[in-house]
């Protein structure tokens, strides 16, 4: 994976396509936007561009910093129950400031290498 252009120096640990939407936003429903995202993590935190050639730009440095990110520290993530979501193979992540994403895809080992990076991450950073 590439490291972000803003944060060259710190290496990303994983990187590739997912379907992510919030849902809460600083403890409030927001409406579900499904979108396809090139997401990164790197150190604690995750990435996110959105929109057609994001992972293009992104390696081609262009794309000055992420549409969003997300501090995983003193987050959580657990596999999202039937009731918010009706896709298969969705994680549910939230973070400490009240932010709550979905995260998807139909791809099984994809999603469950995801699960494990986020879980790790997030228990790497606990005491911070
Ligand atoms: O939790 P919801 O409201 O059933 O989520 C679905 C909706 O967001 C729907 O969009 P609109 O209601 O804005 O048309 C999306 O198209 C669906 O994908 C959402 O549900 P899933 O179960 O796919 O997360």
């Amino acid at each position: 994976c590439p490291s972000s252009p803003k944060h060259p120096s710190t290496p990303s640990e994983k990187c590739g396509v997912l379907n992510v939407t919030k849902i809460t936003e600083h403890g409030k429903k927001v409406r579900k936007n499904w979108a396809s995202t090139w997401t990164v993590l790197q150190g604690s935190s995750l990435l996110f561009a959105k929109g057609q050639g994001s992972a293009t730009s992104w390696f081609g440095g262009n794309q000055s910093k992420p549409e969003f990110t997300v501090d995983l520290r003193g987050g959580s993530v657990e596999w999202a129950s039937k009731e918010k979501s009706s896709k298969k193979h969705v994680i549910e992540l939230k973070t400490r400031v009240g932010t709550e994403l979905l995260i998807q895809s139909e791809i099984d080992s994809v999603i469950n290498d995801w699960f494990r990076a986020l879980s790790e991450t997030i228990n790497t950073h606990a005491w911070e």
